[in-house]
């Protein structure tokens, strides 16, 4: 991002290089393998470096509130299309509650309100969205890692995955669910919040509502919005494409630092 180190501008010089134009667009996919193998190795160059570089607890850029974007597009889901949600909403998500469990020793139920006493974080960054469009938003909520040490990890932890309220992509098996996942490093980073907020009020329903994640080293897909469940895991690898997110499973990078 500000840094100057460009991890799109490494993978597109790779692609072009073997004569493959760069993908762009969370809904312009390619299954192709060979595409595939090589995103994956530019990936584990990209997370090596960028830590190498940045180190693992540099911050992303903030913002000021003069540099807030008057249109923060939406993308993706924008309103997720089941009864439940639609009920949950209506109540205004009173009866939602953020499921913590996997890999703790105390799992936690955690309502609205539960969430809004802890000790909040408030950030202005840059999202930036694989597609190739960036905005500029205002984001309070309260850091990931205070939730996990309120649920204490067990030894063998190693990643978070976020489990989300919509389905993408309407499938029989349920793969078509919104997941994600990032790994303890990123976790406890203390730009990594569950945003209840949004340029200072309740997170809209295109944007999330009730609770998202922002993980600001990261591009947009990483930022899984209507959280329902954090699960605590030693490895994705069991959980559908095994991949770690819904667009890791269709051909994205699991690291997707910008
Ligand atoms: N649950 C869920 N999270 C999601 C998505 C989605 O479709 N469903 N889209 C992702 C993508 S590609 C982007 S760019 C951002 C968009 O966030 P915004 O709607 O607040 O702009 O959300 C990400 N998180
Ligand atoms: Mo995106």
């Amino acid at each position: 991002m500000s840094q100057g180190f460009s991890r799109r501008r490494v993978l597109a010089g790779l692609l072009s290089g073997i004569g493959i134009s760069m993908l762009t667009g969370c809904d312009r996919m390619t299954q192709s393998a060979g595409v595939g193998a090589i995103l994956r190795q530019t990936e584990k160059l990209t997370m090596g470096s960028q830590r190498l570089i940045l180190g693992p607890h540099t911050l992303a850029r903030e913002y000021s509130a003069s540099d807030l974007s008057p249109v923060f597009r939406a993308n993706g889901t924008q309103l997720p299309d089941s009864d439940e949600y639609a009920r949950m909403l209506e109540q205004g998500f009173a009866d939602w509650r953020l499921q913590v469990d996997g890999l703790v020793h105390h799992p936690l139920s955690l309502s609205l309100e539960a969430l809004r006493r802890l000790p909040a974080r408030t950030q202005i960054t840059r999202h930036d969205c694989v597609e190739g469009w960036s905005a500029i938003g205002q984001w309070q909520g309260v850091p990931l890692g205070r939730v996990l040490d309120l649920a204490r990890l067990k030894p063998g932890a190693r990643f978070v995955v976020f489990h989300c309220a919509d389905e993408l992509e309407v499938t029989f098996d349920g793969s078509g669910r919104y997941y994600e996942s990032i790994d303890l490093m990123d976790a406890y980073h203390p730009q990594t919040i569950l945003a209840y907020e949004m340029n200072g009020k309740p997170l809209p329903v295109a944007h999330g509502a009730p609770l998202r994640l922002r993980v600001e080293r990261q591009l947009g897909y990483k930022h899984a919005k209507y959280l329902m469940r954090i699960e605590v895991v030693s490895s994705f690898d069991a959980l559908w494409g095994g991949r770690g997110g819904y667009w890791e499973d269709r051909g994205y990078e699991w690291y997707a630092g910008i």
